[in-house]
């Protein structure tokens, strides 16, 4: 064959390359539209049963001369595409999603802005116990220029013989040391009915992680003019957690602030597993700043000023962690809640790689 009969066969491939491109995305854009109506209809995007009738229907009408099992190949893969197509189409329709709103949420706490670039420290008891016992923690993380102070007041436990936290009253001490030292404070509420007379009292709804796909809670969370702290549940995934603020923003609230807080796999040397990977993960798929709980995580207070490292290292907003007066008799998570020394320490270390605004 000579080279001019080469270059003929080669236009005609050329020519053939661009109408199947065309095609595929005509075929695309259907599946678009398909895509669509699913979502509308709750269906699932993955059908594997008109997946076979294509496929069928395509080994029926094979003349060759690719064989059957290649073109099942071929066409998998266009069906595989075409998913993926509908997958991305459903997560830019997300309220939450960076690719519907590309600027960084800033969420204000009192002034601190969370997500402004700086990066910022929650630290705090694990439960409200008393008046002087939150008092004493909210002196010390002033004396090292802290604002946020989380404590719980609705602690859900394991165990319901564990102690169940002070409720309302504990809010009312939070508030009443939050005046005082003028800090915003964090706390977590369980219950939907509780959210009205909550917000009186705290700035920031934290709703945990046994609780975050806690429908009825998101929507109420959803629905005030209060800052959200959601946390990713124990076993959940990146999109059922953005799914989880999802459910808050639709509702009108959009100030919301993602945790990482560890998840439950197979290794028992940490409490949980710290998804590091998570937080640019879901900084690069949400508009949202994203906080790192090292305290839930790893369980572990010898592990508390490393893993802060990495959060602050991989971008976190921000990284939560207990502070105790008096660990040892903390009334819930002794083990892994700092005294006061360990706190000065972990803080002295993590303020010199801490991002500061400028
Ligand atoms: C389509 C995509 C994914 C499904 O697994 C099956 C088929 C396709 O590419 O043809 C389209 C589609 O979503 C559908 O027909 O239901």
């Amino acid at each position: 064959m000579s080279n001019a009969e080469l270059d003929i066969l080669r236009d005609k491939v050329d020519e053939i390359n661009l109408k199947l491109l065309d095609l595929i995305n005509e075929r695309a854009h259907l599946v678009q539209e398909i895509g669509k109506a699913k979502e509308v209809q709750g269906v699932n995007q993955y059908d594997p049963v008109r997946e076979r009738h294509m496929l069928n229907l395509i080994n029926e009408n094979n003349n060759g001369p690719f064989e059957t099992s290649t073109l099942q190949h071929i066409f998998k893969e266009i069906f595989k595409a075409g998913l993926e197509l509908q997958k991305d189409d459903h997560r830019k329709a997300l309220l939450v999603s960076r690719k519907k709103k590309p600027e960084n949420t800033i969420v204000d706490i009192k002034g601190e802005k969370i997500g402004d670039g700086s990066q910022y420290f929650v630290v705090g008891p694990c439960a409200v116990e008393s008046y002087e016992q939150v008092a004493a923690v909210a002196a010390v993380a002033k004396s090292q220029g802290l604002k946020l102070l989380r404590g719980g007041a609705y602690k859900p436990r394991t165990s319901p013989y564990d102690f169940q936290g002070l409720g309302l009253e504990g809010l009312k001490i939070l508030k009443r040391v939050a005046d005082e030292y003028d800090m915003a404070t964090i706390s977590e509420i369980v219950n939907p009915a509780d959210i009205e007379k909550a917000i009186d009292y705290i700035d920031v709804i934290q709703i945990g992680a046994r609780n975050m796909q806690n429908f009825d809670l998101l929507k109420a969370a959803g629905q005030v003019n209060k800052p959200v702290l959601l946390k990713r549940g124990l076993a959940a995934t990146l999109d059922e957690f953005i799914n989880a603020a999802e459910y808050i923003i639709s509702q009108g609230n959009g100030q919301i602030i993602l945790c990482e807080r560890g998840i439950r796999t197979y290794e028992r040397a940490t409490r949980n597993t710290l998804d590091i990977s998570a937080v640019p993960i879901l900084k690069q798929e949400t508009h949202l700043p994203v906080m790192v709980d090292v305290t839930h995580s790893t369980g572990r207070r010898d592990l508390l000023i490393p893993c802060a490292k990495a959060a602050l290292a991989i971008g976190a907003d921000g990284v939560m962690a207990e502070v105790h007066p008096d660990p040892a008799v903390a009334l819930s998570d002794s083990a892994q809640q700092m005294d006061f020394d360990q706190f000065n320490e972990y803080i002295t270390q993590l303020k010199k790689l801490a991002a500061v605004k400028a």
